[in-house]
């Protein structure tokens, strides 16, 4: 067994014990009260899960395993040279509680390295679709085309115990996140590149190697895969695509069927899918506008406009953050220290100090502030990558970090199949005597 999975295992075994003895013996005790509307309005501030990896605070943004997004930057191990935290100890932290030091992240690192060669097939499915599929639907599909690997269901067809769930859980996950920036750099050479495909470098750390895979191999690049894979990664248990893997493995679907199903969830507009719809939104407008730099006025302007049109400012407002979102003041200063100037990325900041009164002063939106999603496009524009309806699938090789550590959480636990109860208009009408 190795030494993360040892490790895992000895926070997991008492822990689920524990859990067992809470629902026991507290199991009916009230979280909370909710009403109609919560019921109506997609659940939002019911507590209807457990996610162990990281808490949401709506005025303080996300803490994983209690950390803020700048104590992660700080804490972390880097790189050597880097400044950035290195994605794998965030995954460590997620899934043990403990911060790595660096020789325990270097392992993760290896362990990943070991496990990232990915079946042939998975290229020829991907190579069988239209060149204009959508890069999240190419990625959606070849995680599913993956499946073929699974030792999760491999292990229930040959009749597993119930203990071992979380290690056949484990396994399969720790092979899906080693292998998904090979597959993410495969869609992008494919469908950018003219098929023009480069093979990893196992010398190189996870986020590193993505890069170069991707075609990036300045440091700065590297430096902000780091960070943007690192600050992606998890937002409570909530989220859609959080949820979404966390529900479909709650079926005992395997890590591979329960991701896609998450991938499907981020590859909405109103989700992962917003930082491509940012871009397309800013670059629309400085279009329209035929200037590279627009004053607060013309912003302004066009801003009202996009809301008349009955559509969403793309980059703004959350389902639980009410403050600006600590992923997108990280991402401001990563652009203030080692960009300093950038016109994409200056329109940003003026975007910020336009949007937010704007929104406010509509008098139904519950937070006007930006999220992850308005800056993080603007930061890969500067760095050369401008294919722009890839970004979703970046966000995605991230956000497997949280929602597998999540799902070998969940088997360790023995969290049951997820079935809330629905009602009706009808019945909701004659609860309430109406
Ligand atoms: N622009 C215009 N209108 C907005 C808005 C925005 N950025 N954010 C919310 N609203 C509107 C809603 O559409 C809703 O309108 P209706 O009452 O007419 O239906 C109203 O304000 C109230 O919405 P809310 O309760 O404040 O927000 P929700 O919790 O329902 O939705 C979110 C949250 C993120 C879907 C919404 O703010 C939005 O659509 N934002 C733009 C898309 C976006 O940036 N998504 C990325 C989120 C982060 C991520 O998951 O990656």
């Amino acid at each position: 067994m190795d030494t993360l999975k040892e490790k895992f295992k000895e926070k997991a075994t008492p822990l689920a014990k524990e859990v067992k003895a809470i629902i026991k013996e507290h199991g009916d005790k009230k979280l909370g009260e909710y009403t109609v509307a919560d019921v109506y309005q997609g659940m939002k501030g019911m507590i209807g899960m457990i996610t162990e990896t990281s808490k949401l605070d709506a005025q303080e943004g996300i803490r994983f395993r209690g950390y803020t997004i700048p104590e992660l930057r700080e804490k972390l191990p880097k790189a050597p040279g880097g400044t950035e935290p290195l994605p794998e100890g965030v995954f460590y932290l997620m899934l043990v509680g403990e911060l790595p030091n660096y020789d325990e992240v270097h392992n993760v690192s290896n362990n990943w390295a070991r496990r990232c060669v990915v079946p042939r097939h998975v290229f020829d499915v991907i190579d069988k679709l239209p060149k204009g599929t959508h890069p999240m639907t190419q990625f959606s599909i070849a995680v599913l085309a993956m499946q073929t690997e699974s030792l999760f269901a491999a292990a229930y067809k040959k009749g597993m115990s119930k203990k071992d769930y979380w290690d056949y859980c484990y396994e399969d996950a720790m092979n899906l996140i080693a292998r998904l920036p090979r597959v993410a750099a495969y869609i992008y050479r494919r469908t950018y590149h003219n098929d023009n495909h480069i093979e990893p470098d196992s010398k190189l750390d996870w986020a590193a190697n993505f890069a170069h895979m991707l075609g990036y191999e300045e440091f700065d690049m590297k430096r902000l895969m780091r960070l943007y894979l690192t600050i992606h990664a998890d937002h409570e248990g909530g989220n859609v695509s959080a949820h979404a893997t966390h529900l479909v493995g709650s079926a005992l679907s395997d890590p591979y069927l329960a991701f896609s199903a998450g991938m499907n969830g981020l590859a909405g507009p109103l989700h992962g899918l917003a930082n491509q719809e940012v871009v397309a939104w800013l670059s629309e407008m400085l279009k329209e506008l035929n200037t590279t730099l627009p004053t607060k006025d013309q912003i302004a302007e066009y801003v009202k406009r996009t809301l008349e049109q009955g559509k969403v400012v793309p980059g703004y407002g959350h389902a639980v953050l009410r403050k600006t979102d600590p992923r997108f003041t990280a991402q401001q200063e990563f652009y203030r220290t080692y960009i300093k100037h950038d016109d994409f990325c200056e329109t940003v900041q003026l975007v910020y100090e336009v949007v937010p009164p704007i929104l406010e002063s509509l008098g139904k939106i519950k937070n006007p502030w930006p999220n992850v999603d308005a800056h993080s496009g603007a930061l890969l524009m500067h760095y050369g990558m401008k294919e722009y309806d890839f970004y979703t699938v970046l966000f995605g090789v991230s956000r497997a970090l949280g929602v597998m550590a999540s799902l070998i959480w969940d088997r360790a636990l023995g969290h049951p199949l997820e079935r809330p109860s629905s009602q009706t208009t009808e019945g909701i009408k004659k609860k309430l005597g109406i």
